[in-house]
């Protein structure tokens, strides 16, 4: 194993973290903290964790983004605070509550913005490893990630074909959670494996237990490393979409529901927690503490967040913030 006993007390930390996010998110916007639409990640804690894992360890700069299920790893990139911030869509945010939760941005913490219209990312994540490659950087890649059904947008297949082509810095990466909104996985595609599809392209694509998150991170530091040497390659993390598409969904019209009566069978919060009991890294006062500590975290960031206020309307209409003014002068 790669992880020594102290990073993967902190991959539990951050798994733990992941599902009280998830949760609290899950709570707010009923209770009407949160405005909007969210995706929630509960189910899918070990691909957050196993990736922040990777991150740490890889001594790699990546520049990318985590799909619009990990919150933990957008608030890995920019912080908890300025991310909740955004999310609230509140002054104290990352980019001043005008970004949200899915545009964040800052390039100088490796934080680039995913596209709204899904297919978008991989491509303009190619041309961020394109830039990394042409201004001779190395050690830093770019990392694309996407759910299952964005991986199936045509152009998708241009970005990893440019990459293979090209021989980019890049990592595809695959949350694969089993469906697409309301279309589970074996409706879009013949495919057993969605990482199969990185052959067409000559190249390599990895599938690993998504539920894991010592089988995510050893995946993804190998296929980091990989493209650092300018060998693009794909993983794919297969998981579970515990909640409807967004909060407020009602899952029940378009599947079936009854494997949430067994949720501990697939939970990975519960077996990682067992699986370190198992290793003598964990003791049950550990885990109370550990919970008890993120959730005043947590609690703590979205009530000092709310004490922000919204942006005015001259603030979300300011277009120098909104776009790039490299050109110089105001626009
Ligand atoms: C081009 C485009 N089509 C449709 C949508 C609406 N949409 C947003 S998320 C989503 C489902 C994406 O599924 P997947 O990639 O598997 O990610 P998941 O939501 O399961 O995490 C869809 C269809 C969109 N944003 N862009």
């Amino acid at each position: 194993m790669r992880f020594s006993n102290e990073e993967l007390l902190d991959m539990y930390d951050d798994i733990v973290l992941a599902r009280v996010l998830g949760e609290k998110i899950v709570e707010y916007i009923f209770s009407g903290k949160i405005a909007g639409s969210i995706h929630p990640c509960l189910g899918q804690e070990a691909v957050s964790a196993g990736l922040i894992a990777a991150f740490k360890k890889s001594g790699i700069k990546n520049y990318g983004t985590g799909t619009h299920r990990s919150q933990t790893v957008m608030a890995y990139r920019v912080g908890l605070k300025n991310f909740i911030g955004e999310l609230l869509c509140r002054t104290g945010g990352e980019n001043g509550g005008i970004s949200g939760e899915y545009h964040l941005t800052n390039v100088e913490k490796t934080m680039i913005p995913a596209t709204g219209a899904l297919g978008g990312t991989w491509g303009l994540l190619a041309g961020v490893a394109w830039a990394l490659k042409a201004g001779g950087k190395t050690r830093e890649i770019a990392f694309a990630p996407y759910g299952d059904g964005a991986v199936s947008q045509g152009s998708t297949y241009e970005a990893m074909n440019i990459a293979a082509l090209y021989q980019l810095p890049i990592l595809f990466f695959i949350e694969n959670n089993g469906i697409a909104m309301s279309t589970p996985v074996n409706k879009q595609s013949p495919l057993e494996n969605l990482a199969d599809r990185a052959s067409a392209f000559n190249m390599q694509g990895v599938t690993v237990d998504g539920n894991d998150p010592i089988a995510v991170a050893e995946a993804v530091l190998e296929g980091m490393e990989l493209a650092a040497n300018f060998v693009p390659n794909v993983v794919e993390a297969k998981t579970v979409r515990w909640e409807g598409h967004y909060v407020g969904d009602d899952q029940s019209l378009y599947r079936d529901v009854s494997f949430r009566k067994h949720l501990d069978d697939i939970d990975p919060v519960l077996h990682f927690t067992e699986k370190l009991k198992g290793m003598g890294l964990l003791d049950e006062e550990t885990v109370v503490r550990v919970l008890a500590e993120k959730t005043a975290l947590v609690e703590s960031t979205f009530d000092e967040q709310l004490q922000f206020g919204l942006p005015t309307r001259e603030q979300a209409l300011d277009y120098n913030r909104i776009y790039s003014n490299e050109a110089g002068g105001e626009l």
